[in-house]
């Protein structure tokens, strides 16, 4: 199947030359020397960031002509389009990836070593666009980057927050945040676009009215803002494709109050200005778990709004009304419930605004829209109070309302079959509006229930997940509509993840294979198989990941003030801080392997397999838990890194801030990642798939796309420990079967009575994970423990014998091919979206 899919692609015209933009002959050293001249008045004596800006706004121009190029071509041939929906894109840097992916690299990196720069360095000087919290933002990033590469018709849409991700220092060990204040110095990947705005209204009434024969229904909102768009070309690689993610800011509908302005009333003149562009200002900085605040739902309906009246323009352009049309041009992914009042708006500018029926809306609605599911914590499924829903958007709330009447009727009858309590059951379970289950006078909107009754399709994002899904989470719309539910693994992008962040691996993946093709068919990764246990390889994989070791130590050094020892294997675990990925299980195993580290004799510990560990990852801002467990980790590292004893066996730091650049940096150098979340709680990951690329090997539990990963790259080769899914509820409910442990005991002993300092504010972190009290170690990291510290035991021993380290390592990104986002971009495409191919040809 998956071999079909690629040939799919590689029927495309492959012979039409690559024409990218650059209608430029400017040679780059002097274009980059124009930019500066004439846009930041500077004539020589450039910095760092002068040469970052320079080359910058001269590469844009090249995306700009090849995105032009491309609507072009799409506007004449009118393909199906994809829309992909989302409130968070983490894109982080763009110079690099846009100059790779255009070609373009030997051109800037002669012209800035003419100018005396390393291109590396100058690409630092870039702030990472961090409009997204972790991995649900990241994905949207790579599936951009993986729907140009394949020529698709598509964009994203979301919004472009003024403030993206917090930053992240540490002050005395704990976490502090501080504004992301990324727009100061320009952005040279967007593009305004003056005549692209539209009005999205909040609260107000609702009025029946005679037109004609007809009454119709009009919506007129008490707040009004305006919507405007900004494009961010988005290059693909090794294709004359440039698509595009349109973000929206949001505007006053005016300037200022005129009439407070003449009364000489200035702060209420700007008052309008500071509610309106409060809308677009920050990003919720809330990951897996939504904030219930009313902003966060007005974001939501901003950006959604925005982007359907968009869509429909367009299509009103060519098409005119024959809306019958429209899910032949366009549909639309909801990347999580985030967007999900689409499926109201739509049906009221479908029906409100262009008249037509409710029935004929509806079939089109539900044909359009599809929905992905990311997580399966309950609390994680959105649910607005109506009564919030129905003062900000009282239209939408009328069409939930009658979305739901029109559901639970035809729900009802469905199940006629069944006896009628047992059927009314059933159907006030399935409501999209029901009760507060902790305040029965609060009535809620479900909203994953809303997106799976609007949607065509419904998937998960890893094979454990969907069955997770289909089985426990929505299994009763599995029951009813079994058809809709279905399964796309994630991926991510091999461009970004692997080829430009780790250009020496590159260089000996392609030499080896002869041919530089995998980066779009990482299929062909697995041709790495035949090198796996050849020495004289070995040792070449061995020298690239021992350079990207040596740029890892230098961070360390410049952040810690330490060296490390570069022979240590080095131990990863970077992602956002949750009791259910459990970073205070890795802590807990670095203070037992400290401590029998302390117990040896000096010749005893000259056998112990040396390790250099990193934490890195945000905790949001009001969990309180996470951020205990942040403090455990630098306190730790305060008491391992100082002890004489054992400091050139074992580090512990904290990388603070963590990000998309950060990741670029430390995932080359990684020996081994964690990925250790409780079976049943991550949804899939993604970072496991960036290591497993850069042949690092992976120490996780039977969970998200952990098991497939382990599939690829064969189940021997991974370290898996730890209960399975499958018995974790039964576990749960009968709790004297939980695992013990004397190690576990004395370990909490330690912390409580002081070892790492801090005895007090640790205690909640001691107590939470007391399974002796009902209801505690919610994520089993008292029974997993003494299987992880002997998973980590192996680890140990395989790193003794580094000719079999590296072969698993030469496997790992062997077996990666699957995990690319193009194979999930084209199963999306191909199941989903039936979108199709369409690359422009225009010279
Ligand atoms: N995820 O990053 C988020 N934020 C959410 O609000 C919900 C889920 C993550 O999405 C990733 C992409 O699908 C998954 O790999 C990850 O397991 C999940 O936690």
């Amino acid at each position: 199947r998956r071999a079909l899919r690629v040939h799919a692609v590689a029927e495309l015209d492959k012979t039409a030359p690559i024409v990218r933009g650059g209608t430029s002959s400017v040679p780059a050293p002097a274009d980059i020397a124009n930019k500066l001249r004439y846009l930041f008045g500077r004539n020589g004596d450039y910095t760092t960031a002068d040469a970052y800006q320079g080359t910058a706004w001269s590469v844009r121009e090249k995306l700009i002509d090849s995105f032009n190029k491309t609507h072009e071509y799409w506007k004449k041939e009118d393909p199906k389009f994809v829309y992909y929906l989302s409130a968070e894109f983490l894109m982080g840097r763009s110079l690099i990836n846009t100059v790779y992916n255009l070609g373009l690299e030997g051109e800037y990196a002669e012209a800035l070593n003419q100018m005396g720069y390393e291109m590396e360095r100058v690409a630092d000087a870039e702030r990472d666009a961090a409009l997204g919290n972790g991995g649900l933002g990241r994905l949207a990033a790579c599936f951009l980057d993986s729907m140009a590469t394949l020529d698709l018709p598509g964009w994203g849409y979301g919004i472009r927050y003024k403030y993206g991700m917090f930053k992240q220092a540490l002050k005395n060990g704990y976490q502090v945040e501080l504004p992301d204040i990324w727009l100061t110095k320009g952005n040279p990947w967007e593009l305004r676009r003056d005549d692209v705005k539209y009005e999205v209204g909040f609260g107000g009434r609702v009025e029946r009215r005679k037109q004609g024969s007809k009454e119709v229904t009009v919506w007129t909102p008490s707040e009004r803002v305006i919507a405007q768009a900004y494009d961010n070309p988005i290059p693909g690689y090794n294709t004359p494709t440039t698509s595009n993610l349109r973000l929206w800011d949001a505007v006053p509908v005016t300037e200022f109050d005129l009439g407070a302005f003449n009364a000489g009333d200035y702060d209420r003149a700007m008052l309008e200005r500071e509610r309106a562009e409060g809308i677009s200002a920050v990003l919720y900085p809330n990951d897996s778990t939504p904030e219930g605040k009313e902003l966060r739902l007005k974001q939501q309906y901003f950006f959604v709004c925005a982007s359907l009246q968009d869509v429909l323009s367009r299509f009103k352009a060519v098409h005119a009304t024959d809306f019958n049309l429209l899910p032949e041009k366009a549909c639309f992914q909801l990347n999580d419930t985030h967007p999900t009042i689409a499926v109201a708006e739509l049906m009221r500018l479908l029906v409100d605004v262009e008249g037509l029926d409710w029935d004929q809306a509806w079939t089109i609605t539900t044909k359009c829209l599809n929905y992905t599911n990311h997580t399966v914590m309950p609390e994680a499924l959105e649910k607005w109070p109506v009564k919030v829903m129905a003062k900000m958007l009282p239209r939408h709330m009328e069409i939930i309302e009658v979305i739901n009447e029109g559901w639970t009727k035809w729900l009802a009858g469905h199940l006629k079959d069944l006896k009628p309590e047992e059927r009314a059951k059933r159907v006030a379970a399935m409501s999209i509006i029901h009760e507060n289950p902790w305040n029965k006078d609060e009535m809620l909107v479900n909203m994953a229930y809303l997106a799976v009754v609007g949607s065509s399709a419904v998937n998960g994002v890893a094979a454990i997940h969907s069955n997770i899904v289909k089985d426990e989470i929505l299994n009763d719309f599995y029951q009813i509509f079994p058809s809709k539910f279905q399964n796309k693994t994630n991926g991510v992008t091999p461009r970004r993840w692997l080829a430009w962040c780790n250009p020496e691996l590159a260089a000996l993946i392609t030499d080896a294979l002869g041919t530089s093709e995998w980066i779009n068919d990482t299929e062909k990764l697995a041709g790495l198989r035949a090198f796996a246990s050849d020495k004289s390889f070995q040792a070449k994989w061995s020298a690239v990941k021992k350079a990207k070791k040596a740029k890892l130590a230098q961070l360390i050094k410049k952040v810690h003030g330490d060296d490390v020892n570069q022979e240590a294997l080095f131990d990863i675990q970077i992602k956002r801080i949750h009791e259910y990925k459990r970073q205070y299980l890795n802590v807990l195993s670095i203070i037992w392997r400290y401590k029998q580290l302390k117990k040896m004799s000096p010749e005893e510990r000259k056998k112990a397999v040396p390790r250099v560990c990193v934490i890195g990852g945000k905790a949001a801002s009001a969990y309180d838990m996470a951020k205990r467990i942040i403090r455990l980790v630098t306190a730790v590292g305060d008491v391992i890194n100082k002890d004489p004893d054992t400091q050139d066996y074992l580090r512990l730091y904290f990388l603070p801030d963590y990000n998309v650049s950060l990741a670029e940096t430390i995932i080359p150098a990684a020996e081994l990642s964690q990925h250790i979340s409780t079976a049943g709680t991550e949804a899939s990951g993604t970072s496991n798939m960036k290591f497993q690329m850069n042949g690092c090997l992976i120490i996780g539990t039977w969970d998200g796309a952990n098991i497939e990963i382990a599939e690829e790259t064969g189940i021997e080769n991974v370290f898996v420990f730890g209960v399975r899914a499958e018995e974790i509820n039964q576990l749960r409910k009968e709790r004297k079967n939980l695992k013990t442990d004397p190690r576990w005991d004395e370990l909490m002993r330690d912390i409580e009575s002081g070892m790492f300092g801090d005895k007090d504010y640790f205690k909640p972190l001691v107590d939470s994970v007391n399974n002796m009290k009902v209801g505690n170690d919610w994520f089993l990291l008292a029974n997993d423990f003494a299987s992880y510290l002997k998973a980590q035991e192996e680890v140990d021993a395989c790193y003794k014998d580094q000719s079999e380290w590296l072969r698993r390592s030469i496997m790992y990104t062997a077996g990666s091919g699957k995990f690319s986002s193009d194979r999930t971009i084209r199963e999306y495409a191909e199941d989903i979206w039936h979108v199709k191919p369409s690359r422009p040809t225009i010279a």
